[in-house]
């Protein structure tokens, strides 16, 4: 792999990486990781819920299975505060430093999973947004995309559920269809990889688009 020499590729870059359950978001961010170090670009590797202490013992919280039913506003909420926290203390400063950003999910995650899954109210995820983030967006959002029945089956595979891996097959349905819609809605912001196809293939696929992110053409 030849190092990038566009000047583009040293402006700090926010890349989220989006999907439903057993996509393969782990897999491919470390192909992403490996690819941008291939290229010399400085970027750190950071996730949500969590990122910083305090936002990883939120998502503690909001990941463990409990007897108690969670209220989705009480849900919700939590969300943005881990991401309030890690926005301040390492996204913002990170990319002031001139560093690209890997985040595996952002608040595309949280339109899915709480308006689409939980069928939540979208404007006031949309106040919150306002609230937390003001303007600031990803810059680019790579949206791993594959039926959910495929994506559970490889999901399935794994260890202990936790508590959003225990939901219905309906609810990972309104996820699927929010991500899509917003990727539909915003065609310059969302790259769309088709994830049910060998690694080989989705690997070349986020390849392509990392190209066209470091050239510039996009963000
Ligand atoms: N959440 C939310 O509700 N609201 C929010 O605002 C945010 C998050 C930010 C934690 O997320 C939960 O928080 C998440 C949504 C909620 N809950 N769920 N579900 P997480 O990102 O940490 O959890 P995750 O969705 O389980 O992500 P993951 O660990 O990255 O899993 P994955 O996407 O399934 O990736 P994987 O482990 O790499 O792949 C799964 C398996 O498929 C694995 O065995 C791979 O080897 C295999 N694989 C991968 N690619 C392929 C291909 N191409 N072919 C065949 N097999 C493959």
């Amino acid at each position: 792999m030849t190092k990038n020499t566009n000047p583009s590729a040293h402006v700090g870059r926010f890349l989220t990486v989006e999907g439903v359950e057993g996509v393969g978001k782990t897999t491919n961010i470390d192909f992403i990781s490996g690819w941008l170090e291939g290229q010399g670009i400085p970027y750190i590797h950071t996730r949500e819920p969590g990122g910083t202490p305090l936002a990883e013992e939120i998502r503690e919280l909001l990941l463990a299975p409990r007897k108690e039913q969670v209220a989705p506003t009480a849900e919700l909420l939590m969300m943005f505060a881990a991401r309030a926290q890690h926005v301040e203390q390492v996204i913002k400063p990170a990319l002031a430093d001139g560093k690209w950003v890997l985040c595996d999910r952002f608040t595309d995650a949280t339109y899915a999973y709480q308006g689409g899954g939980r069928k939540m109210d979208f404007n006031k995820i949309a106040q919150l947004e306002s609230m937390v983030q003001g303007e600031f967006r990803p810059d680019a959002v790579i949206l791993l995309d594959l039926p959910v029945a495929v994506g559970l089956a490889r999901a399935a595979k794994r260890g202990a559920l936790d508590r959003f891996e225990q939901e219905a097959e309906s609810f990972f349905q309104g996820v699927r269809d929010t991500y899509l819609a917003r990727a539909k809605e915003s065609p310059s912001r969302y790259w769309l990889v088709d994830a049910e196809k060998s690694l080989d293939n989705v690997q070349d696929q986020i390849a392509h688009i990392l190209n066209k992110i470091v050239s510039g053409q996009v963000g």
